[in-house]
């Protein structure tokens, strides 16, 4: 009797829990499927009803605890971005402690004021600028699940103070069923007291969607000209807003980027780098985002040091884009869950579908960088790998080769169905993947097109046979090139390439060694190319010898054991100088 009376007590909580989930109408909105083309009708505010959570709470409790956390904030700590610190012994200790949970230094977050000032950290043209008096409208969406109270606040106060009124329509804040009790009634009570009432909307997901699925809904509930996304944890700098508006006025096709800046996830120092500095994006083969320099021809064609520069990639997290283009060009693969994959996706796509990615360098936003993720993947699925499976299989052609090269392991994953996105991209005649790379990112390495040969490198002499490998030194930019017994396929640590250009290479990094013309021995280390050739040049003659140029002498592995560093020797008729390419395509 008594396991039915659990079972029952179940039950009916459950029905409970469900009944409050499901009591706006706003939660039916996001669960509306794919829709690409054609922008939903801006909603009316009614359409996109705060939600009050029951709760035990009153408004006092709610205001005793905005009082409580007014009382620790220390007036002009973190000023203009300053690094802070914590001194007291314990709170140090818990600032440690809630590290492990939160991914940033909590404690002081809750020191700083929500509306501390940064530094202009801009270029000093962006003080010049002239801006249309009759720009579109934003709305600004910020994403969140269960984020920290203070950064989502500072988030919040940061685009209200420095945003023109006439400008910024609206926030729209979206949370992802969080479960932070202060982020139900208390987030309510502040935004209806503390915030603009017209100005901050808040939609409530009836289930945890992921970053994507979070910012589909914040999309479906905006309502302005343009679409601005940003992470619940930036703090913006002056005039951040008006760039990214003045461009899409001009062209209605970029997506723009901010220069991202770094907020200190230890210390909150808001630091920048130099405004002539700033990177673009790129993307590794395994799938990954990555930071480029903009490349010379780049910096020529955008015409000034603030002119809009061209990205092959975003970020993710803070982009504007015209609310109606962003349903023209896809919005997103609305299959993708919880995190990862979504900002390449989108930079393909657009590329590809006609627009183009613009970072504005007057632009600035600082984001904190957490060193893991505060939250929980549901089913502990490796949604980047999934979800980056499901981009390369609609929009990288055959060069989803190289990405299945590393994660060899996806190809037996089921990521879902992808039909309608490859149907998306038909539909549009996007263009080809090669296309992408040979007009938006011809600088990019592809290891087995551009080059004279590839594949695993194998010395015969030796036994079993030794390739070149990475031995999974793959994140680090220096370290000794080593060998390993030759795997039985080609997998990423034994891939090496001879550049046409004379380089042996991976996709980053070149094996470089000393050009020292003595008799000494050296050893070949891995360091990012340079693309000057000189210490990095190499030729593989008739022989089958790996000659470095600069010293003449030869990459050699007698007497090396597995794991072991290779030498570069004086050249001899030694076997174990001797090397075969898996794969020769310039004979
Ligand atoms: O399930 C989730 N639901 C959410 O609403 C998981 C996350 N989120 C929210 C979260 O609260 C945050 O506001 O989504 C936002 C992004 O999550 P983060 O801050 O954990 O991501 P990140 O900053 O580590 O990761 C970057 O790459 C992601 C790939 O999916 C997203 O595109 C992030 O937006 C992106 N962040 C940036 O681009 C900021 C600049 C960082 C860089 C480089
Ligand atoms: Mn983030």
């Amino acid at each position: 009797a008594s396991k039915l009376l659990f079972a029952g007590l179940f039950f009916g909580i459950v029905i409970l829990w469900l009944s409050t989930r499901s009591s706006s109408s706003v939660e039916q909105k996001v669960i509306i499927r794919e829709k690409y083309v054609q922008a939903p009708p801006a909603p009316t505010q009614s359409d996109v009803p705060l939600r009050y959570e029951q709760s035990a709470l009153t408004d006092q409790d709610y205001e005793a605890m905005i009082a409580q956390d007014e009382a620790r904030i220390i007036p002009g700590l973190g000023d203009e971005g300053a690094a802070c610190e914590l001194e007291d012994p314990e709170e140090l200790a818990l600032a440690e402690k809630l590290m492990a949970k939160e991914a940033f230094n909590i404690v002081l977050s809750n020191k700083i004021s929500l509306t501390r000032t940064v530094p202009d950290a801009r270029h000093p043209m962006c003080k010049n600028q002239r801006f249309s008096n009759n720009l579109p409208s934003a709305s600004v969406v910020i994403i969140f699940t269960n984020e920290a109270w203070s950064t989502l606040m500072r988030t919040v106060h940061s685009v209200l103070n420095h945003s023109p009124p006439h400008l910024l329509k609206e926030i729209v804040l979206v949370d992802d069923f969080s479960d932070r009790e202060e982020l139900h009634g208390k987030l309510e009570y502040y935004l209806r007291t503390r915030l603009p009432a017209d100005k901050v909307k808040l939609v409530r997901l009836p289930e945890r969607s992921g970053l994507i699925r979070a910012r589909l809904a914040g999309a479906r509930a905006a309502s302005a000209d343009v679409l601005i996304f940003l992470d619940s944890h930036c703090e913006v700098v002056v005039q951040w807003l008006e760039p990214l508006l003045q461009r899409i006025k001009e062209s209605r096709t970029s997506v723009l980027i901010p220069i991202i800046d770094v907020i200190s996830e230890k210390n909150f120092e808001y630091s920048h780098v130099h405004s002539e500095n700033f990177e673009v994006g790129g993307f590794t083969w395994s799938g990954h985002f990555t930071w480029i320099h903009v490349p010379e021809e780049e910096k020529i064609r955008r015409g000034s040091a603030i002119g809009a520069t061209r990205s092959p990639t975003m970020a993710g997290g803070l982009f504007a884009i015209d609310r109606n283009y962003f349903w023209e060009v896809g919005s997103y693969d609305e299959q993708m869950d919880v995190w990862g994959g979504e900002n390449l996706e989108m930079s393909f796509r657009v590329w590809m579908c006609g627009g183009s990615l613009e970072v504005m360098p007057c632009s600035r936003v600082g984001h904190i960088f957490r060193p893991f993720h505060p939250y929980t993947f549901p089913g502990g699925k490796d949604t980047h790998g999934i979800n980056t499976a499901r981009v390369v299989e609609v929009w990288m052609d055959d060069y989803k080769r190289l990405f299945y090269m590393h994660r060899n392991d996806l190809q037996t994953v089921d990521i879902g169905d992808i039909s309608a996105r490859r149907k998306f991209r038909e539909k549009m005649k996007c263009k080809s993947f090669k296309w992408f790379l040979d007009n938006v990112y011809p600088s990019k390495y592809i290891p087995d097109e551009d080059v004279i040969a590839y594949g695993r490198v194998r010395n015969e002499a030796s036994t079993p046979n030794f390739c070149f490998d990475n031995l999974n030194h793959d994140s680090d930019s220096n370290y000794n090139l080593g060998i390993y017994g030759c795997h039985n396929t080609l997998e990423t640590n034994q891939l090496y390439s001879l550049s046409k250009k004379g380089e042996l290479r991976r996709e980053f990094n070149c094996v470089q060694a000393p050009a020292t013309k003595s008799l000494s021995v050296e050893k070949a280390t891995l360091v990012p190319c340079h693309d000057l050739l000189g210490n990095q040049e190499w030729e593989w003659n008739k022989r089958g010898q790996l000659k470095h140029k600069a010293s003449g002498k030869c990459i050699d592995i007698e007497n090396v054991h597995s794991e072991e560093d290779v030498k570069v020797a004086p050249c001899s008729d030694s076997k174990f100088q001797i090397f075969q390419f898996e794969h020769v395509l310039i004979p």
